[in-house]
């Protein structure tokens, strides 16, 4: 006869649905329990190793989250990007709490049934929580420690608890189903313990779970204090431009209600990148490595960059993501030093034809060499209109290349440049299944009125934005339904870097119209209407918006 001292025996006979709906209930609530004693215990261990000074501390989570992103089928980044926006870091977060959550349930809920099946679930999702962090692109102990520390966490968690769960005591012997067959006597002095030992077990469960939370939250409210640039950031005393631009004439933006400024405001410039967590680049410990194929490697620091003379240049930034009349476009006026002067410096060698920038967090970006010393304005930029860089958009630095989509030229959070050939080394996105060279492609977009505005006849002001990035607008035409191309009005032009704004008034007549806008770049060749998907280097097609006139 089994003893109840031996929990295992219990278990066995307890059946499947231990104590019934209250034991599933338990298993359940472990499970729960010992998934966020051990997501805390990773960020206390990610905490832990900040402390002791080991760089890139990372939560297993975030660890986890990175690696979803990376691992994720590309029209599955493309729709989460498409449908989150900038809340997709957010959204995906959540699915990893919630993908934790379920698992560790039913891990709960197996284990108090089949302890070692449990404990196997809980281990081989701790080993996940393991790999995530070792196969990130930056590893060290402050990386696959918290992870080790978190999956060592669960198991003990999970095995304690259950074991507690099912002594006789605590889940006593009267709620348990399999005891009508086979009465467990040894179970009997037990009984009178019972309420006690319960009481103290559900006093520990409570306390583990508000433990967890505590010390969680905790660890993680330290980490983001240690590990926050922002005073930095606003330590910084931005230098002049060597030769400072002069303000642009108030032309480059028609007087149109709702059409978004020349110059979009820094909060509101799009982000897109796969950081779950902004990386946080202490500027005193910058340093950017030119090396590879050069005669003359050498590396500067961010008061060394500080000090170069700087230039200011006005720039539309877009994602190769951006679907036709998408959001994912930016013009702001950035400063930063010039880029060809210091790859001269360092000699590029004959062969290098592409430069491989790679960030603090791991992301790699490969831009054509030719790009950048063909005379554009390709910079290592500081500062972004008027203030220091924001940490979202690469604090303390990034690159720009004019012309090239963001994935191809303008790495966030850059600290190395490697001068190598497209033939030896691919960057991140192109690994993906994105083009290696990638030119923004003339692009033309109706954003005022919104598409399914119903609006009174009359004159109305359609207006918008149109870009062919360093060949520039030369002209823009809108059609009404299916009539005659007509000739928009162009804002003045700031450089052929930026985009174009532009207004037609259109006599709108009742009924239900299309609008559509097409745009000639600065080489005269026609915005092509062949409607193209993002994949593999950029979208194509015309953009088209519904109204209803009364
Ligand atoms: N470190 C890093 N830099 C990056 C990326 C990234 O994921 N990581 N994404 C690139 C892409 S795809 C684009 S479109 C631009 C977007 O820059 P923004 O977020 O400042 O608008 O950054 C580029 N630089
Ligand atoms: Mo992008």
């Amino acid at each position: 006869m089994e003893t109840p001292a031996e929990p295992d025996a219990g278990r066995r006979r307890a059946g499947w649905l231990v104590g019934g709906p209250v034991g599933v209930l338990t298993g359940g609530l472990i499970g729960l329990l010992a998934a966020a004693v051990g997501v805390a215990v990773g960020e206390f261990g990610a905490a832990l190793s900040a402390a002791f000074g080991s760089g890139a501390p990372k939560a297993p989570v975030v660890a986890v989250g990175e690696w979803a992103i990376d691992l994720s089928p590309v029209w599955l980044k493309e729709a989460a990007i498409r449908n989150f926006g900038s809340h997709d870091k957010t959204a995906l977060l959540t699915g990893v709490y919630v993908t934790i959550g379920v698992v560790s349930v039913i891990t709960g809920i197996v284990a108090r049934r089949y302890l070692h099946v449990g404990t196997g679930l809980a281990a081989a999702f701790g080993l996940l929580g393991l790999i995530a962090a070792v196969t990130r692109p930056v590893v060290g102990f402050g990386s696959w420690f918290p992870a080790l520390l978190a999956g060592a966490a669960t198991v003990i968690a999970l095995r304690q608890l259950t074991l507690w769960s099912l002594q006789p005591s605590v889940s006593g012997p009267a709620a348990d189903p399999a005891d009508d067959a086979e009465p467990a006597e040894p179970a009997e002095p037990a009984r009178s313990a019972a309420p006690a030992e319960r009481r103290r077990f559900l006093v520990t469960l409570l306390g583990t779970g508000a433990g967890a939370l505590v010390g969680g939250f905790g660890s993680r409210a330290w980490l983001n204090s240690r590990y926050n640039v922002a005073p930095a950031r606003a330590a910084v005393v931005l230098p002049e431009a060597a030769t400072p631009l002069p303000q642009l004439p108030a032309s480059v933006h028609p007087d149109v209600p709702d059409l978004e400024p020349f110059f979009t405001p820094n909060a509101q410039f799009y982000r897109v990148d796969t950081a779950l967590t902004v990386p946080q680049v202490d500027p005193k410990e910058w340093m950017l490595r030119i090396h590879g194929m050069v005669d003359r490697p050498f590396a500067v620091s961010f008061a060394e960059l500080l000090r170069m003379p700087l230039e200011e240049h006005d720039l539309t930034l877009t994602c190769v993501s951006n679907t036709i009349g998408g959001p994912y476009c930016g013009n702001a006026r950035w400063l930063g030093a010039p880029l060809a002067p210091l790859l001269r410096q360092a000699g590029v060698q004959v062969g290098a034809d592409q430069i491989l920038s790679t960030s603090f967090d791991g992301m790699t970006i490969g831009t054509p060499v030719e790009a950048v010393l063909d005379g554009r304005q390709a910079m290592l930029a500081i500062a972004m209109n008027g203030q220091t860089l924001p940490v979202e958009h690469g604090f303390p630095c990034r690159m720009l290349v004019p012309g090239l989509y963001g994935y191809v030229s303008a790495t966030k959070w850059v600290v190395d440049l490697e001068l190598t050939t497209f033939a030896k080394n691919a960057g991140f996105w192109v690994g993906e299944g994105w083009a290696q060279q990638a030119p923004v492609k003339t692009a033309s977009r109706i954003d005022v009125p919104g598409t399914g505005a119903t609006l009174s006849a009359g004159t109305i002001a359609v207006a918008g934005v149109a870009w062919a990035t360093h060949r520039g607008v030369a002209g823009v035409e809108v059609q009404v339904d299916k009539g005659p191309w007509v000739t928009a009005d162009l804002a003045t032009a700031d450089t052929p870097d930026t985009w174009r704004q532009w207004s037609y008034p259109w006599h709108a007549t009742p009924g239900q119209h299309t609008l559509t806008v097409r745009c000639t770049d600065g080489t005269g060749t026609l915005q092509t209407p062949v409607i193209q998907d993002t994949l593999p280097d950029g979208a194509t097609g015309y953009h088209s918006i519904q109204v209803t006139i009364d």
